[in-house]
């Protein structure tokens, strides 16, 4: 899983995801003095140049970016640690919390739902989420039986329909709750993103990829 896949050693590849974590890693790449040329937003390109004609940026879902590294068809890439804990990170080196794209792991459900009540009584919650392996583990550790329903987007919608009493997400501002009518009941974890690196390139390109690792390490750390 640690191979450096058939790229040139003097090369680069960043795996990001669009939206939050490429727009939140663009300030740490110009610290490292890179800067993207294209925008993910408006192109269709899915590998990005970047000034540094060495240094590249590949565009894939935000949970597949731990295996673009994993296989070394990216040397480095940006993940939630929700995507890391829930897929695995097997062969990954994990050097920096970025502090980048913020959020937290809930348990939320619908105003009229007695959360407190349920788990006194004992009842069997169904509890609709992508994050299955936290779910599961959170509710194990506090000893209520669950039936764990897998969706894989919109769980706010789930309690709405009659899906589950419980989902277990994400959440930021609070809003996308607020405005389906869903409450906060429990925060399981802080979430934010993490720097990750192939261990095959960490030990052959590192003299290209440390200044990179010091620069970002330092802007995260100077952005708190
Ligand atoms: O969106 P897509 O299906 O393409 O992929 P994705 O959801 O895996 O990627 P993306 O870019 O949405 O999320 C990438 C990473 O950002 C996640 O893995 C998290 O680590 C992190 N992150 C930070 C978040 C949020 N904040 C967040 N608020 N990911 C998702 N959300 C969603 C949440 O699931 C909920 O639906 O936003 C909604 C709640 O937001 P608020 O602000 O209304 O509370
Ligand atoms: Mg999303």
């Amino acid at each position: 899983m640690n191979q450096t896949a058939e790229r040139p050693s003097q090369e680069l590849i960043l795996a990001l995801s669009k939206g939050r974590i490429f727009e939140e890693t663009m300030p740490l790449l110009e610290a490292a003095g890179i800067t993207v040329l294209e925008d993910p937003e408006t192109s269709r390109k899915l590998i990005l140049p970047t000034n540094k004609p060495q240094v590249r940026v590949i565009i894939v879902r935000a949970t597949d970016v731990p295996t673009y590294v994993q296989y070394g068809a990216a040397d480095f890439g940006v993940a939630g640690k929700d995507v890391l804990q829930e897929n695995g990170s097997t062969g990954l080196y994990q050097p920096i919390d970025l502090q980048i794209a913020r959020c937290r792991l809930s348990v939320a459900v619908k105003k009229d739902f007695d959360y407190e009540k349920a788990i006194r009584q004992g009842a069997r919650l169904r509890v609709a989420s992508k994050y299955v392996q936290a779910a599961r583990e959170h509710f194990a550790k506090k000893g209520i039986h669950v039936d764990i329903i897998k969706l894989y987007g919109s769980m706010e919608l789930a309690p709405l329909v009659g899906l589950s009493d419980v989902i277990v997400d994400l959440v930021s501002t609070g809003n996308t709750l607020k405005a389906n009518n869903l409450v906060e009941v429990e925060q399981i974890q802080e979430i934010t993103s993490r720097l990750i690196v192939n261990q095959a390139s960490l030990k052959l390109k590192r003299q290209m990829l440390q200044p990179i690792l010091d620069a970002f390490k330092a802007a995260s750390t100077y952005s708190e």
